[in-house]
């Protein structure tokens, strides 16, 4: 990250040398500011997309990829979310499983009477061409009973069972507590 800025500030002097000896002094250095702090705003943009690309991968099985896999860091139970594209005909994802939690399950959210509950699920429809998100508030892998506290910053695998694809293991990362949207209602046995 040091290494990227100092690279970015002598980009700044090579690139502003010239114009600021035809600016005034107290313009040239209130110029000069304004391009720092929009490089900075450009840095800071750069290393978040950058560090999205590290860590969620892209995985394929067969027509299917799955892309940005996250969690939400939490200590006791939670839900992964994750966008599924499928380039070729209708299928279904079947079943899910991972070792970081005692019971992993493919879940949907549903309203019922204005009362949001979440139902156990045994298939998620995947569309041929076309695509299936699992997000909070909709359908989600639920993990219940995590050995260990799912730690922002970490990653961890989890098995994606497709009744046409087969089977892929991915690496979900884990994001913020607070991160988007909130999975806060109560489970049922
Ligand atoms: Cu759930």
């Amino acid at each position: 990250m040091m290494k990227n800025v100092t690279i970015r500030q002598s980009k700044l002097r090579l690139l502003n040398l010239p114009k600021l000896g035809r600016l005034a002094p107290m313009a040239a250095l209130v110029f000069a500011l304004v391009v720092a702090l929009a490089m900075v705003a450009t840095n800071l943009v750069g290393m978040a997309s950058s560090h999205a690309a590290e860590h969620a991968g892209t995985y394929k099985v067969g027509a299917i990829t799955i892309k940005d896999a996250w969690a939400r860091g939490t200590p006791r139970s939670g839900g992964a979310f994750m966008s599924i594209h499928n380039m070729g005909a209708a299928d279904e994802l079947v079943d899910v499983r991972a070792d970081v939690a005692r019971k992993v399950q493919l879940h949907q959210t549903v309203s019922e009477g204005g009362i949001m509950k979440m139902k156990h699920i045994h298939g998620m429809p995947v569309p041929a061409n076309g695509m299936a998100m699992l997000k909070p508030g909709s359908y989600h892998v639920m993990m219940m009973g995590l050995n260990k506290p799912l730690k922002p910053g970490q990653t961890f695998p989890l098995t994606l069972v497709f009744k046409q694809a087969g089977e892929v293991t991915i690496q979900v990362d884990i994001m913020k507590m607070g991160a988007t949207g909130g999975h806060k209602m109560e489970h049922k046995k």
